[in-house]
């Protein structure tokens, strides 16, 4: 029987242009940016799951923990809600322990990386014959359109893995007022967000001794030159990860140790000798300063669980 996966293709994947446009302005400016969210082609993605199994990412073991201890504690909090909605769904594997408490008439998985969001989707559908699965294939960073045809009176939204930390707290907030414009009276969202800590935890975890995250920093470079016409060797440039503690935020950066000159879709671009590449920023917060970012945007703080060490938290905010 074939499963009945709902794939709403009126939401495109991001378009090649948007992928050309952004490189090009983030190699023109000073200094030189690219967009995390270009990390997660199919080799990215691979390389990101790989990552989170690293002894030093605490983030995804610690979040499915915090999850399976808490999750019925949250839908007490939260109540019955009829559709789950997961935001940036990539593997799908923490989404299973709300499932599985909240047991949802249906679900809708959004995620910028087309090949897993199928490939996961599909898991569910497999394991979860009584669950209609949706499927959006979409960039959710700039604007959030929910599929028309997917009805959802009490949706709960789902945002695991910290994600919200790729943006800074401006734009986070503005993310959040989005979801709250979204969301119908009675909507939820529960998010996980990492919080500050000391610095060599953090600091190790975005330098695994396995190099994996450092495979996947530099896989960017290797997708612009698949995918743009371009001459740019990943092999000229070295990973770089750092708490930057003023800004509350791990930087990631592709540092050129030579001086060298790329080129992009015909355009030259020059790298002085320990010049940067700046890829990501991953911010980090506490519970209290994460309450007020929330409150901000409108919602209400409801809960927040933590794990024994206080490294990660999920939270339940109500619309
Ligand atoms: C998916 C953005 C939460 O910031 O920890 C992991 C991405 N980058 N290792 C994070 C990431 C390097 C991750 N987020």
């Amino acid at each position: 029987m074939a499963l009945a996966i709902h794939f709403h293709d009126q939401l495109q994947q991001p378009h090649d242009a948007s992928l050309r446009d952004e490189t090009l302005a983030g190699f023109a400016a000073s200094p030189k940016w690219a967009s995390p969210k270009f990390f997660y082609d199919r080799r990215g993605s691979e390389l990101f799951e790989q990552i989170c199994q690293q002894p030093e990412y605490y983030i995804t073991r610690t979040e499915e923990q915090i999850l399976a201890e808490a999750a019925n504690d949250i839908l007490d909090i939260a109540g019955p809600h009829s559709d789950l909605i997961e935001l940036g769904s990539g593997a799908s594997r923490k989404v299973r322990l709300l499932l599985e408490a909240l047991h949802p008439t249906s679900y809708l998985g959004i995620d910028i990386s087309e090949d897993f969001l199928l490939s996961s989707t599909q898991r569910l559908a497999a394991d979860y014959p009584w669950l209609e699965v949706h499927a959006a294939c979409t960039d959710f960073s700039n604007e959030l359109n929910l599929p028309d045809d997917f009805s959802s009176e009490h949706p709960l939204m789902f945002f695991p893995g910290s994600s919200i930390g790729n943006f800074t707290p401006g734009e986070a907030a503005a993310f959040l007022q989005r979801l709250h414009d979204v969301l119908p009276a009675g909507g939820g969202l529960v998010i996980g967000v990492d919080l500050v800590k000391d610095r060599a935890v953090l600091e190790a975890a975005y330098n695994d001794r396995a190099h994996v995250t450092a495979a996947f920093n530099l896989n960017l470079l290797q997708r612009i030159r698949n995918e743009l016409d371009s001459d740019i060797d990943p092999s000229r440039f070295v990973h770089r990860a750092f708490f930057n503690e003023a800004e509350s935020r791990i930087e990631m950066h592709l540092i050129s140790p030579d001086a060298q000159d790329v080129t992009i879709e015909g355009r030259r671009f020059h790298f002085d000798a320990g010049e940067s590449l700046h890829t990501e920023n991953s911010y980090k917060y506490t519970l209290e300063s994460f309450a007020a970012l929330a409150d901000a945007a409108g919602f209400d703080c409801r809960g927040q669980w933590t794990d024994r060490r206080g490294l990660f938290s999920v939270n339940y905010l109500e619309r």
